[in-house]
């Protein structure tokens, strides 16, 4: 324990995850950009909301649940007849619905409503009864509140902006593997502030796998289910040499590049190797602060990127995204962006050519500041997880040394199968939704 303590202490970039239930916190993270560390509100937990009245408002064709906090909820009729959840409309064992589309009336009324047993029963048209529990019709409330609550417990959209005084959140890789409350600490930060450093895995391959399967299943790309970054002859990319690295996402010449990446240490180099990364949706959003212009051209602007060659199999991968990708909101949601895999094609009229390389630069200036890169050297056994839609990473170059040389060992997963895990432990050590 005591020895740990020292080399957190000797090594500042990183701090003890909140969660990890025998490491303490030594260092508060820094609280930068507009939100908050607090924990996601969670609607609705701790006690059901009693039903005061529920009526029929059979003009606008609303059911209205007067709650006895004094709140109002407002349901559709059309909506609760499609998600009645009887034995007839749901497949119980799937908890899908069975109703098929065919059968829904889109325009239905409504025969009657009352409270029974702490539910609220609706009889339809044509005799079909459907039963809802309270519980579950407060949380699935239409107002905007309710709505934003609820999308924020399933997706954890919030996230932390930092920059280089991160104190990398980091947790002890075999407690990760086999406690769930320290693997819901891991994802929540992964997620909420894109980065995890874990420590402790043995300095031999076969590691992010092992990781890997405490998520479900890992990526597979064209470099393999894992692969291994390493000085290799004839490299089929840029990656698998000594060359310094600048800061990139991995794979935009994917249309749906990996979600989330881990790499482990197995060697590291004598001398070189050192490891650097930056907030990409922070970055973004300085982007647009500071320079529009350069921001509208990097999110409307679609780049070509190109990969070729043999590993898994042979590969000549072709795609269009843009640098930054925002959603119909105006939100970045992703970056897509190494400087390797930038195809010599490029799909703009001549006079956009110009104004595109001078908006490129103003971001790649803009990230490789000193102040927004934050910096650490991987050791044997560490291993970083980390966000590949949201953050940038790049490592120095190094110096090889034929067979004994620097040694990472990598794997992709996607978002979708790490939340899911998250969703599964939360409820597991919560026991909520
Ligand atoms: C890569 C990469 C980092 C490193 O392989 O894409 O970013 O430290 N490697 O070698
Ligand atoms: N590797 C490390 O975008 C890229 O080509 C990133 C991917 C080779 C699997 C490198
Ligand atoms: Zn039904
Ligand atoms: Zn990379």
């Amino acid at each position: 324990m005591l020895s740990y303590l020292t080399r957190w202490v000797s090594r500042g970039a990183f701090q003890a995850l909140k969660g990890t239930s025998s490491w303490p916190q030594l260092v508060k993270t820094p609280h930068i950009g507009n939100q908050t560390l607090a924990a996601a509100p969670l609607p609705f937990t701790g006690g059901s909301p009693g039903v005061r009245q529920a009526r029929a408002l059979d003009q606008e064709r609303l059911l209205q649940i007067d709650w006895d906090d004094g709140s109002c909820s407002l349901y559709p009729f059309t909506w609760l007849r499609d998600n009645c959840q009887c034995p007839h409309c749901t497949l119980q064992s799937a908890q899908a619905r069975s109703l098929l589309f065919t059968n829904l009336d889109v325009h239905t009324g409504m025969d009657q409503v009352q409270l029974m047993d702490n539910k609220v029963s609706i009889t339809w048209p044509d005799q079909h009864s459907s039963d809802f529990d309270p519980d579950w019709l407060k949380k699935r409330c239409f107002s905007s509140e309710a709505r934003q609550a609820l999308q924020e417990e399933l997706f954890l959209n919030e996230r932390e902006y930092w920059d280089s005084s991160l104190q990398i959140p980091t947790a002890d890789f075999e407690e990760v593997l086999h406690d769930d409350k320290a693997a819901l600490a891991w994802l929540e930060a992964l997620r909420r502030i894109g980065i995890v450093y874990l420590r402790g895995a043995p300095a031999e391959q076969g590691q992010v796998a092992r990781l890997s399967q405490r998520i479900g299943y890992l990526r597979l790309t064209f470099y393999g289910h894992t692969w291994q970054v390493q000085d290799k002859a004839m490299a089929n990319n840029v990656a698998y040499t000594s060359g310094e690295l600048s800061l990139h996402t991995d794979y935009p010449a994917l249309h749906h590049p990996p979600g989330v990446q881990f790499l482990h240490c197995v060697r590291q180099a004598d001398q070189g190797g050192e490891s650097e990364v930056v907030d990409g949706f922070h970055m973004a959003e300085q982007l647009r602060r500071e320079d529009p212009e350069a921001f509208n051209i990097l999110s409307s602007i679609r780049v070509d990127f190109t990969d070729s060659g043999a590993d898994f199999c042979d590969f000549s991968v072709q795609s269009k995204n843009h640098i930054i990708d925002v959603d119909s909101e105006g939100r970045v949601t992703r970056i897509n962006y190494n400087n390797t895999t930038r195809d010599s094609v490029l799909d703009v009229p001549l006079h956009q050519v110009q104004p595109f390389y001078s908006s490129l630069k103003a971001f790649v200036e803009l990230l490789s500041r000193p102040e927004n890169v934050c910096t650490y050297r991987m050791e044997p056994g560490d291993l970083v997880t980390f966000d590949n839609w949201r953050l940038m990473h790049g490592r120095k170059s190094y110096l090889s040394r034929g067979q004994y040389s620097r040694h990472l060992e990598g794997a992709y997963l996607d978002w979708d199968e790490v939340m899911s895990r998250l969703r599964i432990l939360r409820k597991a050590v919560r026991g909520d939704c």
